[in-house]
């Protein structure tokens, strides 16, 4: 067998949306990519929004996504190492995704070598210039007295607020610009090439894989998304490049 020496990189899954008939036909899809790419992976990043809607009550966690959740299961297992970044949809991760599912959780951006490269890692809402409802909403989000709150409402509501306020964001996250988000995270990018040497940024979040130069040894990357594109990174021999499931 070979060994496993590769790294990948996905995102933006959002499991459960827009509704279980049609997440779960992802889901298995998402799967048969992990059952396809396990021989060789050594560590694989999740860099957010895996799922469309995440919260871990006290004593109680979302139904669905056993065969994802079973699948990442094996691969820690097996000693694959899998990082979660949490999106902008699944940010109330409080230790369970670590303690059952062997996950690595980051909730700050990562920094991190790889055979030599440097990375920067994160989802990357919220990043960059201006924003600033965005970032005055995230804050409550990541509040823990917001948090707690939420925790007290019965998970049938709660869940189902979380569905209808996600649905409305949605449709007007619609009319979010695209090249707006991209502009900002790739100033966010410069700004940080001023005083550390990276070799790859790799985000999330704007679901279309985006690939640009900032400097001859830096790049940005988006990693694209698994409603429409099917796209994920692989890191071999000190070489990054797109794939396509
Ligand atoms: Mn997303």
């Amino acid at each position: 067998m070979e060994e496993r020496t590769r790294i990948y990189f996905a995102s933006d899954f959002h499991l459960g949306s827009p509704n279980q008939a049609e997440s779960i036909i992802r889901e298995k899809k998402i799967c048969d990519w992990l059952s396809s790419i396990e021989k060789y992976a050594k560590e694989i990043y999740l860099v957010g929004d895996v799922f469309d809607f995440w919260f871990e009550y006290k004593t109680s966690i979302p139904k669905g996504f056993e065969r994802f959740k079973g699948k990442l299961c094996q691969l820690t297992n097996d000693g694959v190492k899998i990082h979660f970044f949490p999106g902008n949809h699944d940010l109330w991760t409080f230790g369970y995704l670590e303690k059952e599912l062997g996950l690595i959780v980051h909730r700050k951006p990562l920094i991190t070598s790889i055979d030599g490269k440097m990375f920067y890692i994160t989802h990357g809402d919220g990043l960059g210039p201006g924003n600033l409802k965005y970032k005055i909403l995230k804050s409550i989000f990541k509040s823990p007295i917001a948090q707690w709150l939420f925790s007290k409402i019965h998970p049938d509501w709660g869940i189902q607020l979380a569905h209808l306020w996600s649905r409305k964001s949605r449709k007007q996250g619609g009319q979010v610009n695209k090249e707006k988000l991209k502009d900002d995270l790739i100033l966010y990018s410069r700004k940080i090439l001023t005083n550390t040497d990276i070799n790859y940024f790799i985000f999330g979040h704007i679901h279309d894989p985006i690939d640009v130069e900032l400097t001859p040894t830096a790049k940005y990357i988006n990693i694209g998304d698994w409603i429409t594109h099917f796209s994920f990174l692989e890191f071999h021999n000190r070489t990054l490049l797109f794939k396509y499931f």
